[in-house]
């Protein structure tokens, strides 16, 4: 038995709640591997439409294991909210929710911190999402961080202090205002609310999942172009995104890897700063922007569109062993004319690669795009592979035939229904 991956091959955003919740059914365990509350994972059935952040998105499929793993680094008070609008959606989380003890808390002042370095930064901003994330994740690497497990142990409000007090000394030093008093109720509340859920040694438990031959499916966060070591450096998040990170993040074997599905949008977004070599700053952009309705699921952040990048998409591809590839949004470009991929990028020294650049600033990336045809037709109640418009069949043949491999989901609408799947 095996754990197939199913991650985010460009800047996060490309739509893996949806496809966790479509092919859940399959597996008998979903588990998150790194990030947090930075993450929006967004469902859409039966007329309702949720948004989760920690809590893995097989939660609506009640014979569903979810586990939170160690990797993740989790924030109580937005966990408690999670969990307080599930239940008015009838799903009742103590029965198929486990966290693991090793995962990482989110202090509030991690939160404060994220901010007040964000602030320090300028024109350099990350656009963090401000949950807090690189902080906990730097206490972490620092071997000072809170987890989990520490929540049961009589001593974790000195533990608390002790992390609380680096914390305030850095902000004092970057003049950071500050009022901690009602932040804090509102997380030692959550600390207790937290204490009624399954707390667990996960990488056990996925083991024992994997000797009792359940199927199981880790679900990448953020994107791969976000990961701290090969995505677009420093204007990245703070964990490997990587099917590596679910090796690392649950305590899986890199031999027990099974399928890796790799999700891309027809088109490319991101939000936040940073490089974006296809980024459309015109009308075209605009128009992806509305009718994707592109719009960050955390922060509500207008994201940033453009045309889809082959280059970087390969690169993801290579890093992430990916197996079968899943696009999505088509429908998004049902209305243009003229669709462009990009597929090499033009150097400032003249030169023309395929290769993802070591910096994209400084080597002054410029995409080099071909042009197809759109299909400009409404792709509403197209079930199936074989009744896809001509010029769309026709763009997914080349990005398979680019990056060697074969496209195995398409959506073409954000209901669970409006999936297909190549026979
Ligand atoms: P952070 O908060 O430290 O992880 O931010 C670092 C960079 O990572 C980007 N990032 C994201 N990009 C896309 N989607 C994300 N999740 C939310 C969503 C974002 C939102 O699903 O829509 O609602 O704004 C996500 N999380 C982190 C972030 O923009 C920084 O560039
Ligand atoms: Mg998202």
């Amino acid at each position: 038995m095996s754990v197939d991956v199913l991650l985010g091959l460009q800047w996060g955003d490309e739509g893996k709640g949806k496809i966790v919740d479509f092919i859940a059914p399959k597996y008998q365990v979903v588990a998150r591997f790194q990030g947090g509350p930075n993450a929006g994972h967004t469902l859409e059935f039966d007329g309702i439409k949720h948004v989760l952040h920690q809590i893995p998105s097989g939660i609506f499929r009640q014979d569903i294991k979810n586990i939170i793993g160690n990797g993740v680094v989790l924030d109580p008070v937005i966990f408690r909210k999670e969990v307080e609008a599930l239940s008015k959606l009838k799903v009742d989380l103590r029965k198929n929710l486990y966290v693991s003890k090793k995962a990482q808390l989110i202090v509030p002042t991690h939160r404060l911190l994220d901010a007040a370095y964000e602030n320090s930064k300028g024109e350099q901003k990350i656009g963090s999402t401000l949950k807090g994330i690189g902080p906990t994740y730097a206490d972490k690497i620092a071997r000072q961080g809170l987890r989990v497990g520490d929540i049961l142990s009589d001593n974790f409000p000195e533990k608390y202090k002790s992390l609380r007090s680096k914390h305030t000394a850095i902000l004092d030093s970057y003049q950071y205002q500050y009022d901690l008093a009602s932040v804090e109720k509102e997380f030692f509340e959550a600390i207790d609310f937290m204490k009624q859920f399954t707390l667990v040694d996960s990488e056990y438990m996925i083991n024992e999942s994997l000797q009792m031959q359940e199927t199981i499916l880790a679900e990448g966060a953020q994107g791969s172009l976000l990961d701290i070591d090969f995505g677009s450096y420093p204007f990245v998040t703070s964990s490997n995104t990587m099917t590596a990170g679910a090796c690392t993040g649950l305590g899986v074997a890199p031999r027990h890897i099974g399928e890796v599905f790799g999700i891309f949008k027809a088109y490319c977004t991101r939000v936040g700063g940073g490089p974006f070599p296809t980024e459309l700053l015109n009308e075209e952009g605009e128009t992806l922007r509305k009718i994707g309705r592109e719009f960050g699921s955390t922060t509500g952040r207008p994201r940033r569109c453009g045309w889809l990048d082959l280059p970087a998409l390969k690169y993801a591809i290579m890093l992430n062993g990916v197996t079968q590839l899943i696009m999505m949004k088509a429908d998004v470009l049902s209305t243009f004319e003229k669709i462009k991929i990009c597929t090499h990028y033009k150097l400032k020294n003249g030169s023309v690669t395929d290769q993802f650049p070591y910096d994209l600033i400084e080597e002054g990336v410029e995409p080099v795009y071909k042009e197809f045809a759109g299909w400009n037709s409404s792709l509403d109640h197209i079930s199936s592979f074989d009744h896809l418009p001509f010029e769309l069949s026709n763009y997914i043949s080349f990005i398979e035939e680019y990056l060697g491999l074969p496209v195995t989901f398409l959506s073409v609408g954000p209901d669970r229904v409006a999936t297909l799947q190549r026979e």
